[in-house]
């Protein structure tokens, strides 16, 4: 079967990540890279032995004629790039945040559905190696049905030193980061009813929020708590591991820091090493970010060649994007908001 052509937009911090496993996955085959800015493109496309080299999305797509687009650019251009991709015929994958407001969002899921092809967000969290085996662990039923949790990311690791933009906006640490972490609580608990946050800035260089805690109402009646920061002072630190805490009708697990899950259940405490093993292309401490990415595009990839929609397709994001604008409406009003 022949492989699927990938061309990939935007050349930036992460994008090597994407051309990593674009680059180990067997059935793609990239074909292009785009950046607006000309050098960064062409050293990826050296680096990577990419044949094509644009500065522009739009000749690109007309020349290189890729069958699937991979998105890497931050938010503000998603719209227009996804527009460009529909109009065109083609299925496209696009990083998070999924777009700078909820309108975009939808603008974006519509024009895919109009288009008929397939659009996928990059939340590479729920493709996490320990997050896969979290959710295994509770699909087996061994802790009963999940009634409470906590799921936290607590960091003081300088990400804004790789991603200046962060330094700007308005809307940071939910939009940014707190949007993997609950999409993570729906995958764990499923859909949400009601939503109350409270944030706080800690750094006084950043625009936005860099400390929130949520607390989520889930359908089936479980009460999960989302709480994420940049400017933890904890030692020692463990990004960026998530750390999970599932009660259930029947046992509990916990994922510990150093990758240790541990599971309660029938009287008994069991504890599974469910570290991620490194590839040739990752290296601490990104590695468990670096492979997730592996297996979003796997699976992108999958939806793509099955025609099923993928997990964290484009309209399943607008639930956790709804998340995130709740979590934003709560903090102002200081209510708990019904999604
Ligand atoms: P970056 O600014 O370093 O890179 C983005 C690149 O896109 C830039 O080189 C820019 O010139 C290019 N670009 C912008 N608009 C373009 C256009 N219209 N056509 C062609 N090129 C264009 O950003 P980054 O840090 O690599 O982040 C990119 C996205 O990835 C962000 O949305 C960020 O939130 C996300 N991200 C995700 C993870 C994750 O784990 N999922 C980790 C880091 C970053
Ligand atoms: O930007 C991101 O999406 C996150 C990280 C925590 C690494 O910054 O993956």
């Amino acid at each position: 079967m022949a492989r699927t052509k990938i061309a990939v937009i935007g050349c930036g911090f992460f994008a090597p990540n994407h051309l990593h496993a674009w680059s180990e996955l067997p059935d793609a085959e990239l074909v292009a890279v785009c950046d607006l800015d000309e050098k960064k493109a062409t050293d990826a496309a050296a680096q990577f032995s990419v044949p094509s080299v644009f500065a522009d999305a739009a000749e690109m797509i007309v020349v290189a004629k890729p069958d699937f687009v991979d998105i890497v650019t931050t938010m503000a251009s998603h719209l227009m790039l996804v527009e460009l991709c529909a109009a065109n015929g083609i299925p496209a994958i696009v990083q998070k945040p999924f777009g700078p407001t909820f309108d975009d969002c939808v603008a974006m899921v519509r024009v895919c559905k109009d288009a008929g092809v397939m659009l996928m967000v990059h939340e590479n969290f729920r493709f996490q190696h320990p997050m896969r085996q979290v959710k295994a662990a509770l699909d087996t039923g061994t802790i009963g049905d999940p009634v409470w949790g906590r799921i936290s990311f607590r960091t003081g690791y300088d990400v804004k030193a790789g991603q200046h933009y962060l330094f700007d906006e308005e809307r940071f640490i939910v939009l940014d980061l707190g949007i993997h972490v609950l999409d993570l609580a729906r995958f764990f608990f499923g859909e949400v009813e009601t939503v109350y946050s409270r944030h706080a800035r800690i750094d006084p260089r950043v625009k936005g929020e860099d400390m929130a805690t949520m607390v989520l109402g889930h359908v089936t009646g479980a009460t999960s708590i989302v709480d994420c920061t940049y400017e933890s002072r904890q030692i020692p630190d463990f990004f960026p591991q998530t750390l999970v805490t599932i009660e259930g009708t029947k046992g509990a697990l916990d994922l510990e820091p150093d990758f240790r899950l541990s599971i309660s259940a029938d009287g008994a405490r069991r504890v599974v090493d469910v570290s991620t093993p490194l590839r040739a292309w990752t290296s601490q401490p990104w590695h468990v970010a670096q492979d997730s990415v592996y297996h979003t595009q796997a699976h992108a990839l999958a939806a793509l060649a099955g025609g099923y929609e993928p997990e964290t397709s484009g309209a399943d994001n607008l639930k956790t994007y709804a998340l995130v604008d709740a979590a934003y409406l709560s903090a102002k009003s200081g209510e708990c908001i019904r999604i």
